[in-house]
């Protein structure tokens, strides 16, 4: 048995000297420099006690190391576990205690604060810096490049990537070797990439969008990337004119769309624009197409099930649809109640099936039945509608989600922080239309009788305690929360009466 994933960008491998990656700082790395460096970070992991089936938990910033680490846990066949650099230490806690990884690595800065928590589990520390260095890269560094790859079947598990919880706790998705491998090859035909592409790579990598999405295709086909460590939109502009294809949340667009320097011209050398991971307006696409001359090509997927369905490569892009499911996906829209299928052009929960959906989340079986129907299902808490030609529409959401900027944020646990604080009665967080980040996150606040607990005071109590993407752009203080005569609170109300305080103009 061959290693699944590893295995199958081996396969689709071009000659070693073929260029993988191109850094913003100006470093080269083909693809013979990552089999040997995955190979000797491979070593480094054998080395620290990470078994196949262990996790190894990575929160470090966005540079070609972390990739070759994602790679060495892949090939030393352990479960690759990577968080968002902007996680606190609360927030690290629960990912350490629940996924109980083997070996934790992080960035030097915050190795003294990490390791306790690590070391609370059982698990080692090394470090990976922002410049590549640390005490993983220097062990690496002294290792043999050439690695036997850890042999591992279509349904190990290659990774687990946490996803919050619309209620309670962040949950782990377990994804295997062949969701990733069987989405990636149908991403590479489906969007016809070859070795000659050239993808700017601006997302974060612990994601399924930069991780999966992005590096996945960019290994099967064989193909180069300009890995930039974050999104500047002059640098993207100045890179299109050697580049083929660009990956992006709807975000990356807006932006881009203010730089003067986009025109048709600069973009005349790209094949291909692609946007994911929240809805693109479109009144985005209409000025892209205005500006560029190039229809962005809209998709759509979740963790858990990697992508679902795809605009089309040929034939119209739709703007404001997410096109059709991929082939290998079954998509159907059901009556949220009971899953029974709805006719065409209803709305009603988006459920999904197929080899990119995942193997269920960690440790929690009952909660994983209750997010699949018996006949094997996903229901996806999104709610759309199959349109006369066959395009899907995602035209709400059934579960409690802001999106910002591509981020996934959950009102509850932003509730419970501010819930918490002594001068607070209640509160509602809400998302709200923003002009940069597609949704802004609000929080909408009651205080207790004779309190002057005050926008700032809730923002100082809330810093530390989760990562800054979570923090409310506005704290709104209001006498009370409307409710229904259930006595639930209509957040659709509230997003009604604060819905334009994001204009243009007054954003906040
Ligand atoms: C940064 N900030 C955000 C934010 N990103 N606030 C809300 N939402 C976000 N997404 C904060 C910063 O901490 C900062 O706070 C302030 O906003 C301005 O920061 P910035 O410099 O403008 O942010 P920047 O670093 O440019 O980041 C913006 C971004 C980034 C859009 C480039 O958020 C990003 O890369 N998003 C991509 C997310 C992604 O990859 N999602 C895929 C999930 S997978 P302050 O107070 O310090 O000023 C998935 C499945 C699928 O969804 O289908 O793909
Ligand atoms: P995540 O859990 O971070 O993977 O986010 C997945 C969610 O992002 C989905 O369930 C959708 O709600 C949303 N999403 C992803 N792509 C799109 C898209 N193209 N349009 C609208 N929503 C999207």
């Amino acid at each position: 048995m061959t290693n699944h994933l590893f295995g199958a960008f081996r396969a689709g491998m071009p000659a070693p000297g073929r260029l993988l990656m191109e850094t913003d700082d100006g470093r080269s790395i083909s693809y013979g420099d990552m089999l040997e460096r995955s190979g000797q970070f491979a070593h480094a992991l054998t080395q620290a006690g990470v078994r196949p089936g262990d996790r190894v938990a990575v929160q470090v910033e966005k540079t070609p190391e972390a990739l070759l680490l994602y790679l060495a846990s892949l090939r030393a066949g352990a479960v690759f576990l990577p968080l968002n650099a902007a996680y606190t230490l609360p927030e690290l806690d629960y990912f350490f205690r629940d996924a109980e990884p083997r070996l934790v690595v992080c960035d030097p800065e915050k190795a003294m604060d990490i390791q306790s928590l690590a070391a609370s589990v059982g698990a080692a520390t090394l470090t990976l810096g922002r410049d590549g260095r640390g005490t993983l890269a220097d062990r690496a560094a002294l290792q043999p490049g050439d690695f036997a790859d850890v042999a591992r079947g279509p349904d190990d598990l290659a990774a687990i990537l946490y996803t919050s919880g619309t209620t309670g706790r962040s949950k782990g998705a377990m994804l295997s070797h062949e969701n990733l491998a069987s989405n990636a090859r149908v991403l590479v035909e489906h969007w016809r990439f070859g070795a000659d592409d050239v993808l700017i790579h601006a997302l974060p990598i612990f994601h399924t969008h930069g991780l999966f999405v992005a590096t996945n295709v960019i290994l099967m086909a064989g193909a180069s990337m300009f890995f930039e460590q974050k999104f500047d939109p002059a640098r993207v502009i100045s890179l299109l004119p050697r580049a083929t294809a660009l990956m992006g949340v709807p975000t990356f667009y807006v932006r881009l769309l203010q730089q003067g320097s986009l025109t048709k011209e600069a973009a005349s050398h790209m094949r291909l624009f692609i946007s994911g991971s929240a809805p693109l307006l479109a009144e985005t696409h209409n000025a892209w197409r205005e500006r560029t001359g190039h229809a962005i090509l809209e998709r759509y997927g979740m963790t858990e099930t990697n992508m679902n369905t795809s605009n089309p490569y040929d034939g119209e892009r739709r703007a404001g649809t997410v096109g059709f499911p991929l082939p290998g996906v079954s998509l159907r829209i059901a009556d949220p109640e009971d899953g029974k299928p709805l006719a065409q052009g209803e709305i009603g929960m988006i459920e999904v099936k197929g080899p990119n959906v995942f193997a269920g989340y960690w440790r929690m079986p009952e909660k994983t039945k209750a997010e699949f129907r018996d006949d094997g299902f996903f229901i996806t808490g999104d709610l759309g509608l199959i349109d006369a030609d066959g395009y899907v529409h995602i035209v709400g959401r059934g579960k409690d989600l802001i999106i910002s900027g591509g981020y996934n944020v959950y009102p509850k646990e932003i509730e419970s922080e501010i819930d918490a604080l002594a001068g607070v009665s209640e509160s509602a967080v809400i998302g709200v239309a923003h002009p940069d980040f597609g949704e802004g996150v609000t929080a909408v606040v009651v205080r207790k009788p004779g309190s002057t607990i005050s926008a700032a005071d809730v923002a100082a109590a809330i810093a530390g305690r989760l990562a800054k993407y979570k923090h409310p752009k506005q704290v709104i203080f209001v006498d009370e929360l409307p409710r229904n005569t259930m006595g639930k609170v209509q957040k659709n109300v509230l997003r009604e009466a604060y819905k334009d305080i994001y204009a243009t103009g007054k954003a906040g």
